[in-house]
């Protein structure tokens, strides 16, 4: 199976959780992509949620399906969350922000009473970190944040490159709240939570990608001999 259809698998079970009358977070990527494709499916078919977006792109696409959209601030609690992950370990830690919407995912996902994960079981890993961790920042003084960064990466027993993100243009990226993504290269990351800890500590960092106790279950999609198997 593809990566296309195993990730629409993991988007389909999640349909499954949804009931009518809920306030759901909408994720951003690829597969929270496909989640929101199969909703507008069943909002047309007469389900009545509301969608609150994680990113302007998400927002584009859960509008063009005809899901009704709210702002947080409208609906500011939330029944659940489903969004991808770029990985997810076996005590439900993640590290997303591959697709520089971190900040409003985790705000999002921290509004709701549960966070669901979809996706395609290659992003089950036993250690985080192959990853490189997505770091948002302030733009002023971002040499100066950097460094910082890569002293409080240091400090948490990572090793490893952290480096600027660009547009294809190169140019420095910005996130939908205006801010710079630094990705850290660390391999591995023995103690995410200590990471997270040394991270918060950095004036100029605004999030970072590491979803620590947030997640409640995973929805991962295995090739399983040309069918998919949904775990
Ligand atoms: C978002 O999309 C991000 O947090 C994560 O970086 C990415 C996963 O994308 P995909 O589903 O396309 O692999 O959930």
């Amino acid at each position: 199976m593809s990566g296309p259809d195993l990730r629409k698998a993991a988007a389909a079970r999640a349909l499954d959780l949804v009931r009518p009358g809920m306030r759901l977070g909408l994720g951003t990527g690829s597969t929270a992509n496909a989640f929101v494709a199969l909703l507008g499916e069943r909002v047309r078919a007469g389900l009545d949620i509301v969608g609150v977006p994680t990113s302007e792109a998400t927002h584009a696409a859960a509008a063009g399906a005809g899901i009704r959209l709210a702002t947080l601030d409208e609906v500011p609690e939330l029944d659940l969350t489903i969004d991808g992950a770029d990985e997810v370990d076996g005590r439900l830690r993640l590290i997303k922000g591959g697709g520089a919407a971190l900040l409003r995912e985790k705000i999002v996902a921290c509004a709701s009473r549960r966070m669901v994960v979809i996706a395609d079981a290659a992003k089950r890993v036993e250690t985080l970190g192959r990853f490189p961790l997505p770091i948002e920042v302030n733009p002023f003084g971002l040499a100066a944040t950097q460094l910082a960064v890569e002293a409080a990466v240091a400090r948490s027993g990572c090793a490893g490159a952290v480096s600027l993100r660009r547009t294809q243009a190169g140019d420095p990226l910005r996130t939908d709240g205006g801010h710079h993504i630094l990705d850290a290269h660390l391999g591995r990351i023995p103690d995410p939570e200590a990471l997270s800890t040394a991270l918060w500590a950095v004036p100029g960092v605004v999030e970072h990608g590491l979803f620590l106790g947030i997640a409640d279950a995973a929805i991962l999609a295995a090739d399983r001999d040309g069918s998919a198997e949904v775990t």
